[in-house]
């Protein structure tokens, strides 16, 4: 039987520093996601883009948190959005926007392995960890704290209330090279998986995912895959606005990529952060969907029928 895969755009761009993600969903769109998922078998669907609600003006604010009033009522609409596009599908891709999205898109795919009774891990590809409680944060930009809100971490009162958080110990994150000292220490106190880029740089990507997806199947999880453009090196992913050196190579990411595919574990990914506004010629863009296509089953060579 044909496999689904939805396609879900949301544009949002209040969570960063810099203006442009709003125009990520169509940037793929245009780079032919969708297509490039159909053309290796899968039925896709696009949902097309989540209607970021209006709120006030006062939201427009100067104050220590940007956006808040935004952020909180766009998670309220990507939550029940991202639920319904994971129960309906084999496979729900969410399309960024700013990575303050995150807190609404697995917010809503954990409701949905709750659900279908499965743990949800995720599976967290970024420069930065993301894990700012509001108190913390000295640049006010949300897209650094989804991932506080996801574990239930106190002073998200503006937000909708989580019903089912995520488990510290489901989390891996990797390529992370800029982190904040409240983040560290976060890192510490709940025991979280953090592959750094020094690690990387001494293991490799292949024998860290390989443990962590061993950790998935024994406990019969879902798993998520959040991935920020700024988890790439800025050499080959220009197109993000909080670019840091040392990231992953081409071939680092799309080993994890192939890797994930033959786990068959993967059921959702947020693709966030991408800025066409600071992309070359949409290079980021196709760089994206080429390692989407990865994950979705594209390969060099069939490793089982391969002959020498
Ligand atoms: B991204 C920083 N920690 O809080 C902050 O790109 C950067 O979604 C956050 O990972 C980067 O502003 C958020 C300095
Ligand atoms: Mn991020
Ligand atoms: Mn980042
Ligand atoms: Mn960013």
């Amino acid at each position: 039987m044909t496999r689904t895969c939805s396609l879900l755009g949301v544009p949002v761009e209040t969570g960063a520093a810099q203006r442009g993600c709003t125009m990520g969903p169509a940037s793929l769109r245009t780079a032919e996601l969708g297509e490039i998922i159909a053309g290796l078998g899968w039925q896709v669907s696009d949902l097309g883009d989540l209607t970021v609600p209006a709120t006030p003006a006062r939201a427009h604010d100067n104050a220590a948190i940007h956006h808040l009033a935004e952020t909180a009522a766009l998670i309220g609409a990507l939550e029940p959005a991202a639920f319904d596009a994971a129960q309906a599908h084999d496979r729900a891709i969410f399309m960024g926007g700013d990575h303050s999205m995150a807190a609404g898109s697995i917010a809503g795919v954990c409701r949905h392995a709750a659900a279908r009774g499965r743990p949800l891990f995720v599976l967290w590809l970024d420069a930065h960890p993301d894990l700012h409680r509001l108190s913390t944060t000295t640049s006010g930009n949300l897209h650094g704290t989804p991932m506080a809100y996801l574990i239930g971490e106190p002073g998200f009162e503006a937000y909708p209330p989580l019903a089912h958080p995520l488990a510290p110990e489901n989390i891996c994150m990797m390529g992370i090279r800029s982190v904040d000292e409240p983040e560290a220490a976060h890192i510490r106190d709940r025991g979280i998986e953090v592959h750094d880029m020094r690690a990387i740089d001494e293991t490799g990507v292949l024998a860290p995912l390989e443990s962590f997806l061993a950790r998935v199947r024994a406990a019969r999880g879902l798993l998520h895959l959040s991935f920020d453009v700024d988890f790439l090196d800025p050499a080959i992913a220009p197109g993000v606005g909080t670019t840091v050196p040392g990231g992953a190579t081409f071939r680092e990411a799309h080993l994890i990529m192939e890797t994930l595919c033959d786990s068959g574990l993967v059921t959702s990914l947020d693709l966030v952060e991408l800025n066409p506004f600071l992309d070359e010629r949409g290079r980021t863009a196709k760089l994206l969907c080429d390692l989407t296509a990865s994950l979705f089953g594209r390969r060099v060579l069939d490793r089982m029928t391969r002959s020498f």
